[in-house]
């Protein structure tokens, strides 16, 4: 039997190493209605790259001429000792997104999706390859195509990669037939919404961002609003909680794409942060997500964690960078000594 093209292209998938890749035709995004109503609530904050081209971000088919589907593409990225075992954890002082502990996935999976490309066009495709950054509801597709289903978190949730996957498309002109979706098996399971460190799943499959940890440390460009800062506890890079304990990651397992395992940053003292200069923030977060808060935001942040985890021994510092950085950085060291002071850290 002759291969069909589904699994052609499938083929392609596994040789570029994803580890999920099914069809959804191109055609109005189920929830286009329900962005649209996030995005005129301002729950995007400061995203204003959110607000562009909506009307793209709907319908697929606004991107390629002639579209007919979406191929949507699942990489795992769960580092070794993250799966379904928590109690072998990699010790962190300050905690980054597991996303963020290799290199930048927009690099990685970029790279895949170029060679991906030319294939496609060598069977007579038209298309463009987004992830993450482009004006895709990517959930929703991932939805229609049964890449798992989506989370009350509004994380997709795959039977076997659990929470810790990456989504990626192809828009294109070539017909495949798309897969059937998957049953939402959540079930009565509420666990996501009721560990949300600041209540900010405000309904199953709906997250405020401007109240999301993930947001607040990577997304936000202002002082972070003092009714979140003690609820970040000690992450200084986006928020894992609704993801962790996901009864699904049971089965997830590490990743097959070493560019993902942990970087040395993940288990630095949080002070050492303090000492970065630009030259020394680049070099350290080369080809790293972490790259994309600049160093400014990040010291906001390493700052907040400092004040809810820090100790005595950590107030020079904080009280150098009070007295030598811009304002947005001293404003939330000063609010860290007077924290740690406040427990007693130090006179
Ligand atoms: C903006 C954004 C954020 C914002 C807002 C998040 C949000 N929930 O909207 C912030 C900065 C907070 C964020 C955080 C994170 N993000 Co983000 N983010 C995005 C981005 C760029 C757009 C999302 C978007 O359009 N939001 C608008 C709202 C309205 O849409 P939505 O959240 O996707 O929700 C829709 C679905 O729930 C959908 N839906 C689909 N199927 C179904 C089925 C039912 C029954 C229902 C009711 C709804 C539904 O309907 C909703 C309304 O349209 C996407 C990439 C992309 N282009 O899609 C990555 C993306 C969603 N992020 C991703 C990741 C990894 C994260 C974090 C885990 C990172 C971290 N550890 O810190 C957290 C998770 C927080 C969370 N609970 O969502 C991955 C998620 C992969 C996955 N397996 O789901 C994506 C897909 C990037 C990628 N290419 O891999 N993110
Ligand atoms: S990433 Fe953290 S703050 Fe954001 S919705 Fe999930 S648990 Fe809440
Ligand atoms: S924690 Fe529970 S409710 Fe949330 S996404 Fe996972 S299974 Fe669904």
């Amino acid at each position: 039997m002759p291969e069909s093209l589904e699994e052609r292209v499938r083929g392609i998938a596994a040789r570029l190493g994803f580890d999920g890749c099914r069809f959804a035709a191109a055609r109005e995004a189920r929830h286009g209605e329900a962005l649209q109503r996030w995005l005129d609530a301002g729950e995007h904050g400061d995203m204003a790259w959110m607000e562009k081209a909506p009307e793209r971000r709907k319908d697929p088919r606004l991107l390629v001429e002639g579209a007919r589907t979406v191929i949507v593409l699942a990489l795992n990225y769960c580092p070794p000792g993250a799966g379904g075992d928590r109690s072998s954890e990699i010790e962190v002082r300050g905690r980054f997104a597991r996303y963020a502990w290799g290199e930048d996935y927009h690099l990685v999976i970029d790279k895949k999706l170029k060679a991906f490309a030319r294939e496609l066009a060598a069977l007579g495709g038209e298309q463009r390859f987004y992830v993450d950054y482009g004006p895709v509801l990517e959930r929703d597709f991932a939805s229609d195509a049964g890449m798992g289903w989506n989370g009350k978190s509004t994380v997709q949730i795959h039977p076997e990669l659990g929470t810790w996957f990456f989504l990626a498309e192809l828009v294109t002109t070539l017909g495949l037939r798309p897969d059937r979706p998957m049953p939402d098996r959540c079930g009565k399971c509420t666990a996501c919404i009721d560990c949300c460190p600041t209540g900010a799943i405000t309904a199953p499959h709906h997250v405020d961002a401007r109240r999301c940890i993930s947001y607040l440390t990577i997304e936000h460009l202002g002082a972070i609003p003092e009714e979140f800062r003690e609820a970040i506890g000690d992450r200084v890079f986006g928020c894992d909680d609704c993801l962790e304990v996901c009864p699904w990651n049971r089965f997830a397992r590490a990743s097959g794409e070493a560019r993902f395992a942990a970087r040395e940053f993940v288990a630095m003292p949080l002070r050492e942060f303090l000492d970065l200069d630009e030259t020394g923030f680049r070099e350290l977060f080369r080809r790293s997500p972490v790259k994309r808060t600049g160093r400014e935001r990040f010291l906001r942040n390493v700052c907040v964690a400092l004040g809810n985890v820090g100790g005595a021994g950590d107030l020079p510092a904080l009280q150098r960078v009070a007295e030598a950085e811009g304002e947005l950085v001293a404003e939330h060291a000063r609010w860290a000594i007077a924290r740690i002071r406040g427990r007693g850290g130090a006179s």
